[in-house]
């Protein structure tokens, strides 16, 4: 299998995080996309190419125009007003409140994020930016006839980031970018099946009202996990859109068998809706020793969901999203993609 990587993720390697009212280092750095591309090669996995750039075209696709250009000039524009740490959010348009977009920079953060604990930094744009090329390169080397699987190394991620809003570790929605693009070259009907530990929010509520891409999340309950607002069963899509939303939240201390029933209707779902492609996004931080969230699989069970996957005998480009014990991060990605072609 193909593996897209760049390093300008690196670029993407903020101080800060807020978590549990502290300032920690990030659990989102660039250490894990080192640990995976360091597990493809020691396994052969096959080729490392870099991707190609492909501008703001396919990113304006489906994220705000205000959205982007927020994005592009945040880091400059908080600089400049003396504060002394990374750029975060504080205040937020919540109910019943104003949503004009502010003129200063701690106003638009707050408009334009769904979380805080993600700072942006120097450098935060230019790797999203990278990222997306990354998913957009594997979408396009499918297309171009690598029709078993392509791995897109993401670094960032991408699936909680919204129409116009940022947060949870994600800037610009890398797999969604990556379907929007191949229903624009031809593809008429797309599956994104997201199994990150947490529930994909922002490309929930890109695809939220279209039935082109069908939608399925196997996620830690909303009641107990982050995005916390986001990701209910009763959440099935709007208008046209109305039927292809799946969403599997599950509860602290899920094990394998369990989660792997739900993975199976997902697939089954995907089956039906006769996905011509399918885009995973591929969170590992299910893994039993993630330090940020709660389900038990075990490093073996990586490869049983490769194989699983691959049963379904479609197009498939997996996107990297989240896992933050980097020690086994590394083993089980990859495990995924090994299981896959087995
Ligand atoms: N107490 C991804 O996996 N904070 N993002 C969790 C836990 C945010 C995860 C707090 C986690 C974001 C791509
Ligand atoms: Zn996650």
């Amino acid at each position: 299998m193909i593996t897209i990587y760049s390093d300008k993720h690196r670029l993407r390697n903020s101080k800060t995080e807020l978590y549990g009212g502290q300032l920690v280092p990030p659990f989102e750095n660039p250490s894990r996309a080192d640990i995976v591309l360091e597990r493809v090669k020691s396994e052969n996995l096959g080729e490392v190419i870099s991707p190609r750039e492909f501008g703001m075209e396919p990113v304006l696709a489906l994220h705000d125009a205000g959205f982007v250009e927020f994005l592009q000039v945040a880091w400059e524009e908080w600089t400049k007003t003396g504060y002394k740490g990374e750029a975060m959010a504080n205040c937020w348009p919540a109910r019943r409140m104003s949503q004009r977009v502010p003129d200063f920079i701690e106003g638009k953060i707050g408009y334009y994020s769904l979380a805080n604990e993600t700072s942006i930094s120097k450098g935060t744009w230019e790797a999203a930016e990278a990222s997306k090329d990354v998913a957009l390169t594997g979408a396009e080397l499918i297309l171009s006839g690598n029709e078993n699987g392509v791995f897109s190394l993401c670094r960032p991620p991408g699936h909680h980031a919204a129409f116009d809003m940022f947060g949870g570790y994600c800037f610009l929605n890398n797999a969604a970018i990556a379907a929007q693009w191949f229903r624009d070259n031809g593809i008429d009907r797309v599956a994104i099946l997201d199994i990150d530990f947490h529930h994909g929010n922002g490309t929930q509520d890109i695809f939220y009202q279209r039935d082109d891409v069908l939608y399925l999340s196997l996620h830690g309950d909303p009641r107990d996990a982050f995005p916390h607002f986001s990701g209910y069963q009763e959440e099935t899509g709007q208008n046209t859109g109305e039927g292809t939303t799946y969403n599997w939240p599950l509860p602290p201390g899920t094990q394998f068998n369990k989660w792997c029933d739900c993975l199976k209707e997902s697939l089954a779902k995907i089956d039906q809706f006769e996905a011509e492609v399918i885009i995973v996004s591929l969170g590992v931080d299910t893994f039993e020793k993630d330090p940020i969230s709660f389900f038990k699989l075990k490093s073996e069970d990586f490869l049983t969901i490769g194989k699983l996957i691959s049963d379904l005998k479609l197009t498939t480009l997996f996107v990297m999203e989240g896992g933050y014990d980097i020690k086994e991060l590394g083993v089980n990605a990859v495990n995924v993609l090994q299981g896959f072609e087995e």
